[in-house]
């Protein structure tokens, strides 16, 4: 079983977005093992983005992910990666289909509602980033019986 990390970013939180996101999540199978709401300091920011650090858009980034509070999660399920950026939609909510997050509930890129890790490996670190070992849990997910074969 794969994990990966879901984040609801500040213009999600203060759309009131929470619910729709979570109701996604569920409805596709996917396990939560991590749930809270934080405030995302700098460093975390920093961390979490560093591979955007020098890009024209990174100083936006990083003020609007810290500037209020956001929701990050920790999602289980088979191929969880794939599947939660295929329900996120495009980073571009342009280019995201209906039906999606970003498709559905977004227009500007740098206002994209929700972030998901982009592989197994991005996901590990995010979780380390934002997570305690003991804000992860592992539990018996009733359905898993009728979603995996
Ligand atoms: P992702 O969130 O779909 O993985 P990335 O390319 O990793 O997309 O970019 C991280 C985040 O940085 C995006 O979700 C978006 O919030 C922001 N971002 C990326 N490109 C731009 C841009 O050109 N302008 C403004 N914000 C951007
Ligand atoms: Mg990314």
């Amino acid at each position: 079983m794969e994990q990966t990390f879901v984040m609801i970013k500040p213009d999600g939180v203060q759309r009131g977005l929470v619910g729709q996101v979570l109701l996604r999540l569920e409805k596709k199978g996917l396990k939560i093992n991590g749930l809270k709401l934080i405030k995302v300091t700098e460093e975390m920011a920093g961390s979490h983005y560093q591979e955007h650090q020098g890009r024209g858009f990174y100083a936006g980034l990083i003020s609007y992910i810290t500037s209020a509070p956001v929701v990050v999660m920790v999602v289980e399920g088979k191929n969880a990666v794939q599947e939660v950026r295929k329900i996120n939609g495009a980073t571009n909510p342009l280019d995201a289909l209906p039906g999606t997050i970003r498709g559905d509930f977004a227009q500007d890129i740098g206002r994209n509602v929700v972030h998901g890790s982009d592989s197994v490996e991005s996901a590990q670190r995010e979780i380390d980033i934002y997570f305690e070992p003991r804000e992860i849990q592992d539990y018996n997910f009733l359905p898993e019986q009728w979603l995996y074969e």
